[in-house]
C-alpha cells in the first residue's frame, strides 16, 4: 500500500513560561500545513515529549504558580489548556491537517508528556483538533516494518513502570512519573527558572567548562538533593509514594553524580543489547528522546534520531558562539510493493549566532531575541520580562 509517515520528536511545548523552551511554532505549523495538502495516506507521528508537562507549571485558584508533583487527571487538562492558549499556533495546524480522513496524528507517549495517559487528556485533545477518530495515543508505532517509539524505556532512570502508571496518594489517583522526574519537579526546576538559557545549550561538556558557576551551583543542588533524597525524605514524606527512592537506581544514582553525567545515556546500545535478536524484524527504527541526529545504516535494518524541536544551541568551545540547532523530520516512503525508503528532512529557520559571553549577562534577553526571530510571541499571561 502506497503510505507515508513522517515523524517529529521532542517538541516540548510548554505553557510559554521561563520552563517552556518550544519557540518554533512557526517553523512546526508551516511544515504541517504544507503536510495537510498532501492527498495520499499520511500518518504524522508526534513522537514522544510532543508536550513538556514536566516543566509546565500549573496556575492555582488564587493564580498562584506552582509545579506540584502530585499530577491528578484535572492538574494534566488544565496543563494541556495553557500550553493550547501558548502554541495556539500548533494546534490549529494539526487541526487543519487531520481535516482529511485518511491522515492521522499518532502522539506517542514520552517521559515528558506521560500525562497523556489520561483518558480525558485524550479526550481533551481529540475535541480541540477535530475528527476524533484520526487522534491516536500510543507507546509505539509498528507498521509494515516501521517501529517508532520516543525511547526512554531504554534510560534506565528515566523508563516507566508499565505496571503502576498510577500512584495512589491520600485516596486521589496520580501519576507515577520515574525517580528522575519527581527530582526534576522537586528541585531543579527553580534553578531552570533562574537560568531559563543555559539548559538550552549543548554539549554539556562544553558548557560547563566555560561557565564555572553553573557547575557549582549544579553540583551544590545535586549533593543537597542526594542527601536529601536518602536521609530526610523518605522519613519526613513517609506516607507520600512520589518521595519513594527506588533501591535498584542508588548505584546508578550515585555513579552518575560521582561523574557529574548528567547527559541521557546511549538508549541506541541498550537497545539494541535488549532487542538484537528481533532486530531484523523491522527493517526502520526511529527514535526520540535524546537530542542528537543519529543515523546507523545495516543492509537488514536502520536506527534514526532526527534531534529535538525545542530551542537548543551548540556552543562552539574556541569561539565561544552559540549556533541553532537545526530542526529536523524524518520522511517516510512506502510504495505499492511495501518497499520503505526514508530521509531525514531539515525545515529552514533562519537565526543569528549569539556569543556565549553575552547571553550569560543577560539570559533574559536573549530568551526575548530567539523567540523574535522564530517569530514566537509569549501569551500575555506569562511573558517573561515580566
Ligand atoms: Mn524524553
Amino acid at each position: 500500500m502506497k503510505k507515508e509517515i513522517i515523524v517529529i520528536g521532542d517538541v516540548e511545548m510548554g505553557a510559554g513560561t521561563l520552563t517552556d523552551d518550544f519557540i518554533s511554532d512557526k517553523a512546526l505549523s508551516q511544515l504541517i500545513i504544507m503536510l495537510s495538502k498532501q492527498e495520499q495516506p499520511l500518518d504524522l507521528i508526534m513522537n514522544g515529549d510532543t508536550f513538556d508537562f514536566l516543566k509546565c507549571p500549573h496556575f492555582g485558584k488564587e493564580g498562584k504558580k506552582t509545579f506540584p508533583r502530585h499530577i491528578t487527571e484535572q492538574i494534566s487538562l488544565d496543563k494541556l489548556n495553557l500550553m493550547y492558549k501558548a502554541h495556539t499556533r500548533v494546534f490549529k495546524a494539526w487541526k487543519k491537517f487531520v481535516k482529511k480522513k485518511q491522515h492521522y496524528i499518532i502522539f506517542i507517549i514520552g517521559n515528558h508528556d506521560q500525562d497523556l495517559i489520561y483518558k480525558r487528556v485524550q479526550e481533551q485533545l481529540r475535541v480541540l483538533l477535530g475528527r476524533k477518530q484520526n487522534i491516536l495515543f500510543k507507546f509505539r508505532y509498528r507498521q509494515q516494518g516501521v517501529h517508532v517509539e520516543h525511547g526512554h524505556q531504554y534510560d534506565l532512570v528515566s523508563r516507566m513502570n508499565f505496571d503502576k502508571l498510577f500512584l495512589s496518594y491520600k485516596g486521589i489517583s496520580i501519576l507515577n512519573f520515574s525517580w528522575v522526574s519527581f527530582s526534576l519537579i522537586g528541585d531543579f526546576l527553580a534553578l531552570k527558572e533562574q537560568h531559563p538559557f543555559l539548559e538550552r545549550v549543548k554539549p554539556w561538556p562544553a558548557l560547563f567548562s566555560l561557565y564555572d558557576l553553573i557547575v557549582k551551583k549544579l553540583s551544590f543542588h545535586s549533593i543537597v538533593f542526594i542527601l536529601k533524597s536518602l536521609l530526610y525524605y523518605p522519613f519526613r514524606y513517609y506516607s507520600d509514594p512520589t518521595y519513594t527512592l527506588p533501591r535498584t537506581l542508588l548505584r546508578e544514582i550515585y555513579y552518575r553524580i560521582k561523574n557529574f553525567d548528567w547527559e541521557v545515556e546511549d538508549i541506541i546500545a541498550s537497545f539494541k543489547k535488549s532487542k538484537h535478536p528481533h532486530l531484523r524484524r523491522n527493517k526502520l527504527y526511529v527514535f526520540g528522546h535524546v537530542h542528537k541526529k543519529y543515523v546507523e545504516e545495516n543492509t537488514d535494518w536502520t536506527i534514526l534520531q532526527p534531534d529535538t524541536w525545542r530551542d537548543e544551541y551548540f556552543l562552539e568551545q574556541n569561539s565561544r558562539t552559540l549556533k541553532s540547532k537545526k530542526k529536523n523530520y524524518v520522511q517516510i516512503k512506502i510504495d505499492d510493493l511495501s518497499e520503505v525508503t526514508w530521509q531525514i528532512n531539515t525545515w529552514p529557520i533562519i537565526r543569528s549566532t549569539f556569543h556565549f559571553e553575552d547571553v550569560i549577562k543577560d539570559e533574559l534577553t536573549f530568551l526575548n531575541l530567539a523567540a523574535k526571530e522564530e517569530g514566537y510571541t509569549f501569551p500575555q499571561f506569562t511573558t517573561p520580562d515580566q
